[in-house]
């Protein structure tokens, strides 16, 4: 039988030590199921030392990213406390394996969502809206991993930073969030760029998204919690320096690496 336990322990330890490991499908054969049970477990781990879960994130929802990584299905995660970088805050490369990181879109729910029983509305649930990147880490070798592989690793979460929050309103007042040109930047240099078009067609699409895998997965969508949308562009490697995302109307975010 597989131990998930054991296979979550063994991303755990890689995170922590910031150390690549081979991929667990070159000795263990997962199921999806059985690969977000490892995710789930891995979450447990996290929250036995008090990092605690603060919302989901999406993968795989741009197409760019898809092929960058040639997976096909969307895929969600957790981030946790310890994830968060504040708005301009450090981020340090010690802390990782390999860290990448991509522009995105970010949603906070103002109310709990019940994934098994959604409102027809789920923008009503959403009171905040912002720019966002986020710092990607596959703990395998490479970079390289199967769609089992990526969710038994938490989709490669690793870090996240979110600028202003707009209320939802006024930002359906002022401009379309499907439109908005996407820019990702280091030191002021172009790195690559996109458009929240590139996010399912329409950031907004990222919440029933969500509500579909966190039914399927058992992820809580909670009050206060932040939904990353998932990445507008393919995720380029972090390197010492400044990284800023601009998002058109939506705003900017950025990270110093050090
Ligand atoms: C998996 C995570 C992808 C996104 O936004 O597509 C992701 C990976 O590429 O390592 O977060």
């Amino acid at each position: 039988m597989t131990d998930i336990r054991l296979l979550a322990r063994t991303l755990d330890d890689a995170v922590r030590a910031a150390s690549a490991i081979p991929q667990l499908s070159s000795s263990t054969p997962l199921t999806l199921d059985e690969a977000y049970a490892v995710q789930r477990a891995g979450v447990e781990l996290r929250r036995e030392r008090s990092d605690d879960v603060v919302g989901v994130k999406l993968g795989f929802t741009s197409k760019a990213k898809a092929e960058q990584m040639g997976v096909s299905d969307v895929i969600i995660g957790y981030l946790t406390g310890s994830m968060a970088v504040g708005d301009g805050g450090a981020f340090n490369l010690g802390k990782a394996v390999h860290p990448r990181i991509e522009p995105e879109v970010a949603f906070r729910l103002g109310r709990d969502i019940d994934p098994a029983a959604p409102a027809a509305d789920l923008t009503d649930a959403v009171d905040g809206v912002a720019p966002a990147m986020e710092i990607i880490d596959s703990r395998y070798r490479d970079f390289k991993f199967s769609l089992e592989d990526v969710v038994a690793d938490n989709t490669s979460a690793c870090g996240f930073v979110i600028g202003e929050w707009l209320p939802p309103q006024q930002v359906r007042d002022r401009f379309d969030l499907s439109a908005q040109p996407v820019r990702l930047s280091v030191d002021g240099h172009d790195e690559a760029s996109g458009s929240t078009r590139d996010i399912l067609g329409d950031p907004w699409q990222a919440l029933p998204a969500v509500v579909r895998m966190a039914a399927q997965y058992g992820h809580p969508l909670a009050a206060g919690s932040v939904l990353l949308a998932g990445a507008a562009t393919a995720a380029i490697p972090l390197r010492p320096g400044t990284v800023r995302a601009d998002v058109g109307e939506l705003g900017s975010v950025s990270v110093r690496v050090v």
